[in-house]
């Protein structure tokens, strides 16, 4: 009786000044955007490659703690386009600022900036976002400091500073994980205080055929070179559940025969291997045994087809 009322009052105390919101991660492909929300909610939400293009549609990863809910918004990364993919996935980078409570601009620190860094600088200051909007708290994480060398800290902050103008600025490495319980405490600081917004069993808003996908397309993107990830796409065709083993099947999507043959490899191995992996990271997700079934379909220039891209989902 007196534990469940003591926890009450604590509750009823802390709801008072619960701190809620959607953070908008920015910045171009391969900072670590991902891998940084990963690693905050404490769940793959998206997954992450050392191939630019990786992430495609926008993806939720939520933290929920005692007092506090952070939604983060991760965004395929502004780039420079060359099909109507890069496009799509560029305009959907940036419908995300609008509905942002804050925003968090990750950037690479063991490069100088680079011109995407410019465009997303400009994005931000430039016209597509309203007055109010340019009220909206801007945290830069400095990422990768693992690889800077000690001798360019400073003038690698002083660039990226200049470049954004950030109310806040943090230095990181994901991998290493430095600074990230700092990290976390900035930015609910410059959360709007409110209820939660989401159920705190929640980590994230996309459906569990999605993430099947794209745990497929993460293993096949860690074995594949050049020309194939960007031409490759995944999609679940089919999810069963009986009695114990849920069967699923998953489209391996790519633009020509000779891409095929390398996804399915000598005697099947390439994809073999994929399947394997995928399937031991998809009955870690949903707590049962599956049985993956992996297909590898050929459409030529599905990433230059309105349709495919819609039916994709990653024009959202
Ligand atoms: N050395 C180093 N590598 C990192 C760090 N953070 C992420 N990476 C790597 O950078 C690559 C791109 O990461 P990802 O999260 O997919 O980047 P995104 O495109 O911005 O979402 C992956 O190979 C990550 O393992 C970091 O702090 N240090
Ligand atoms: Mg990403």
């Amino acid at each position: 009786m007196t534990t469940v009322s003591m926890l009450y009052s604590v509750n009823a105390i802390r709801m008072g000044e619960y701190h809620a919101g959607i953070v908008a991660v920015l910045g171009r492909p391969n900072v670590g955007k991902s891998t940084m929300v990963n690693t905050l909610v404490g769940n793959k939400v998206s997954i992450v490659s050392d191939k630019a293009q990786t992430t495609r549609r926008r993806a939720l990863g939520i933290l929920t703690k005692p007092g506090y809910q952070i939604a983060f918004l991760d965004t395929p990364g502004i780039h420079t386009p060359s099909t109507k993919l890069g496009r799509a996935l560029n305009d959907s980078a940036r419908s995300t600022l609008d509905d942002a409570d804050a925003l968090l601009v990750v950037v690479n620190v063991s490069q100088d900036p680079r011109e995407e860094d410019r465009r997303i600088s400009a994005m931000l200051e430039g016209a597509k976002l309203g007055d109010a909007k340019r009220s909206t708290p801007l945290i830069l994480v400095m990422n990768k400091m693992d690889m800077l060398a000690p001798a360019d800290v400073e003038a690698r902050y002083k660039e990226f500073t200049d470049l954004f103008q950030p109310q806040e600025v943090i230095m990181t490495s994901m991998t290493r994980g430095d600074n990230l319980a700092e990290l976390e405490a900035m930015i609910v600081k410059h959360l709007p205080e409110q209820a939660p917004l989401f159920d705190d069993e929640l980590y994230t808003d996309q459906p569990m055929r999605d993430l099947a996908s794209e745990l497929v397309r993460e293993q096949a993107l860690k074995r594949l070179r050049q020309e194939v990830p960007h031409a490759l796409a995944t999609y679940c065709e089919n999810w069963e559940e009986a009695e114990g083993t849920t069967t699923i099947s998953v489209v391996l999507l790519c633009e020509t025969e000779g891409q095929k043959a390398i996804l399915i490899g000598r005697r099947g191995v390439m994809l073999k291997a994929i399947g394997t992996d995928a399937r031991k990271e998809i009955e870690e997700m949903i707590g049962c045994h599956v049985y993956l079934n992996l297909f590898v379909k050929v459409k030529s220039d599905w990433r230059q087809s309105d349709r495919t891209l819609q039916e994709l989902d990653y024009t959202k």
